[in-house]
Formats: C-alpha cells, sequence, structure tokens
C-alpha cells in the first residue's frame, strides 16, 4: 500500500461530497467491504467488543484495538477511522493511544467525550466530561500524531442538549479536531441545527436499532454532512447469518440443504486472493504449491 491511510483519507474527503463509510470489525469484514465498494471503512467500538463476546462499556484495551487496526490495514488497505472510544484514559494516555494508532495504520481516530465507564452513544444514562478534558485529549493527540485525523465524538446532546453539544464541538474544533459526531441526535432538524452552527466536516452514526431515525446517504448531504457510517451493520448481517447455519445443522444434520446461502469456496479464494499468493510462490520456487 503505497500512499499512506491518513493520506488517502484526506483525499477522499476532498473529492467526494459524502462518503458511506461501513463498519467492520475484522480483516475479512473490511475485504468484503472493499469487494463491495467502500474506499473507507471504520472499526467500530461496539462491533469490535462485541465481536470478542463483550458488551461496549470500555472493556476494550489499546493494544487489541490497534492490533485489529493493524491486521484489516495490512489485508485490506482500505483507509480507516478507528473508534478508541474515550481514548484510553487522561490526555497523557491520550497522547500514548494516537502515536500507537498511527502505528498501526488507522487513517483518523475517534475519540468521545464520555465518562467512564462509556455506553453506547444510543442509550440512556450516559454522562460528558467537562469540556476541557475532552480539549486537552485532542490537543495531546493533535500534538503527537500528524499523520492522523482526529474525529471528536460529543455525546453531550443526550445529556445536555444540543446547544452544549454545539458549543462542545467548536471548542473541539479549536483544539485542533478535524471531523466532529454528534452522537444519537434524534431528528433531522437536529442535525441541520447542528451542521449549521458546526463548520468542519461532519460524521452522522446511521445505527441501527438506535436513536437516530433512518436517514439515507443523500438526505444526510443535503443536511451538511460528509461522512455516513454504519457501524454495526456487518457484525448484525453476519451474526444473524451465523446462527440461522448453526441452527440448520444442529437441526438437520448436514448443511446440504443451504449451500446456496454461503459463500463458495471459490469465493472464498477470490475474496483473500488465493492466486495471487500460489502465483507469488511460483516465481520463487518455480511449482505449484
Ligand atoms: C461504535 O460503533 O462503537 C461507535 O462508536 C459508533
Amino acid at each position: 500500500h503505497t500512499t499512506n491511510p491518513h493520506q488517502k483519507l484526506k483525499e477522499l474527503l476532498q473529492s467526494k461530497d459524502i462518503l458511506a463509510v461501513v463498519g467492520v470489525f475484522n480483516p475479512i469484514s473490511a475485504l468484503i467491504a472493499r469487494q463491495a465498494g467502500f474506499e473507507c471503512c471504520y472499526l467500530s467500538g461496539a462491533a469490535l467488543t462485541a465481536s470478542l463476546g463483550m458488551p461496549d462499556l470500555s472493556l476494550i484495551e489499546l493494544n487489541e484495538v490497534a492490533a485489529m487496526s493493524t491486521y484489516i490495514y495490512r489485508a485490506s488497505g482500505l483507509p480507516m477511522i478507528v473508534d478508541v472510544d474515550v481514548g484510553f484514559g487522561e490526555a497523557l494516555n491520550v497522547a500514548k493511544t494516537a502515536k500507537t494508532m498511527q502505528e498501526a495504520k488507522a487513517a483518523a481516530i475517534q475519540i468521545e467525550d464520555q465518562e467512564l465507564p462509556k455506553k453506547c452513544g444510543h442509550l440512556s444514562g450516559k454522562r460528558v466530561v467537562e469540556t476541557q478534558r475532552m480539549v486537552q485529549k485532542i490537543k495531546a493527540a493533535k500534538k503527537v500524531a500528524k499523520d492522523l485525523l482526529i474525529v471528536a465524538r460529543t455525546d453531550a446532546k443526550a445529556v445536555n442538549g444540543l446547544k452544549d453539544a454545539i458549543d462542545r464541538a467548536n471548542n473541539y474544533i479549536e483544539a485542533g479536531a478535524d471531523i466532529i459526531f454528534p452522537e444519537a441526535l434524534e431528528t433531522k432538524e437536529e442535525f441541520r441545527e447542528f451542521a449549521l452552527n458546526v463548520k468542519v466536516p461532519l460524521l452522522a452514526n446511521m445505527t441501527e436499532f438506535g436513536k437516530t431515525p433512518y436517514i439515507s446517504l443523500e438526505e444526510f448531504r443535503d443536511l451538511g454532512y460528509k461522512i455516513v457510517i454504519f457501524p454495526v451493520s456487518a457484525l448484525r448481517a453476519a451474526n444473524y447469518a451465523i446462527k440461522k447455519t448453526f441452527e440448520y445443522i444442529k437441526q438437520n444434520g448436514t448443511q446440504k440443504g443451504i449451500l446456496n446461502q454461503m459463500q463458495t469456496r471459490q469465493e472464498l479464494y477470490e475474496l483473500i486472493k488465493y492466486s495471487e499468493y500460489e502465483d507469488f510462490d511460483k516465481t520463487i520456487f518455480g511449482k505449484q504449491l
């Protein structure tokens, strides 16, 4: 992968009027995103944590997220926005997080202004830190990681209302945030009002079963948003398919009746470029594997 991921994401943001970004939680889901034509992916904290069998309560650690970011970029080469929750601590920790994630090939990291233990943005009972604590985190990240975009997420709308979310966003921009993510807005009017008052590229979270109504990519563009993430769609769809498959095998003792609902061997090999590996090996050993 020639250009660095940070540069790739910056170019995408310049060349597109809106960017749809799907959530991934492992390398193969990122390969499928690329195959489907997505040019950027989102490493979701919720999806990654759930894939490890845990709830989204800041139970994953920096090294776990960094390792997954490295694996996903190695496999897919897609620029990635990586969710690092609250940044794994205060400003000093966030500096380490930003540096580590830059080394782990993140194009951008997303830091949010919740108190620990953080919650999914679409649940009730969230608490936010004081604006200055988040400002310090953003400054710390910007200071140490020059090749990394900073997405500052504010959860303040649900806690203190839209005005506070807008005020915070403008403080976060002053501290160096490149992109703002207002979490869990509940109407198109709120999205519009937010966009009218916050003048950097904005990210909207089009999650399922949350507090935000279903708004299309085009509508988000018209409301003034630049990036729309679909963070947990892949995990939910995959889990549903796995459940159906396992239930069928448990019931029938064979998978024969559902082969048409599976990726074939050939399709899998195309996805992971099996033949390219073989061809590479041939150039070295002059024979088939
Ligand atoms: C997540 O998927 O975890 C988000 O923060 C949106």
